[in-house]
């Protein structure tokens, strides 16, 4: 008697351990900014009227979207440590399309090896220029014209951030954040971001802003559960002459 009841106890604490093993928790937040927001100038496409016809009110710059309250748009967050295993590059691809001269998205996230889709919707002439800096990521400059609408690349190794840049129309621009895991996330308009699905575990967060110093937090995912984390970011302090 005493040794099957010890046998099930021992098969319920088996399962109750596989289960917090099992658990995928969640990390959301909000990143703000706290400081003045610079205005985001008009971008004139004049030079290049398909460009312009594409939008119904002038385009403007994206390099720092902040919304009433300092909501950040276009904040690359990712898990930079405390993650074991190996994750496999999705087969989906990651998209990123030229829109009325325009990258959309402005700021992407991909895995090592995944393909990314970059699409010309615009029918005119882009130069993909893609210059990564770290070794292993090959540099590649591709004339797009109007009827090729699809090129596929990929990344071979971590990279926070791969520029991209189009040397037809200077104003264009975009960052692409290279993982070798899928827990990663681009905040939203109202600056919000969720990274799901993480196992139990300690994890050093990091938010990148493309014009702002980076910010890292440790955050603990103990079970099936969502764990808040938010930041704010600021310029960095000036530098006494
Ligand atoms: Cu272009």
């Amino acid at each position: 008697m005493y040794g099957i009841r010890k046998g099930a106890l021992t098969a319920l604490a088996l399962v109750m351990l596989a289960g917090s093993l099992d658990a995928k928790g969640s990390i959301k937040g909000t990143v703000k900014y706290e400081g003045k927001v610079p205005k985001m100038k008009v971008i004139r496409m004049g030079a290049d009227p398909i460009c312009d016809a594409k939008h119904d009110s002038p385009a403007r710059a994206e390099w720092f979207l902040a919304g009433p309250d300092g909501e950040l748009k276009n904040v690359f967050v990712y898990v930079k440590e405390g993650l074991k295993g190996d994750y496999p590059a999705p087969s989906e691809a990651a998209v990123i399309d030229q829109n009325g001269c325009v990258y959309k998205p402005h700021v992407l996230g991909v895995q090592v090896g995944q393909p990314i889709n970059i699409l010309n919707s615009d029918g005119t002439l882009h130069n993909v220029h893609a210059l990564p800096k770290k070794k292993g990521n090959d540099k590649f400059n591709e004339a797009m014209p109007g009827a090729r609408k699809k090129i596929t690349k990929k990344f071979n190794t971590p990279e926070i951030m791969v520029r991209i840049k189009c040397d037809v129309h200077p104003w264009m621009g975009a960052r692409i954040g290279v993982v070798d895991h899928p827990f990663y996330a681009v905040t939203a308009e109202d600056g919000s971001y969720e990274i799901k699905g993480l196992p139990v575990g300690t994890y050093t967060i990091e938010v990148w802003h493309e014009k702002l110093p980076a910010k890292t937090a440790t955050v603990t995912v103990k079970g099936d559960e969502t764990v808040t984390s938010d930041f704010t970011l600021k310029r960095p302090p000036k530098k006494k002459k």
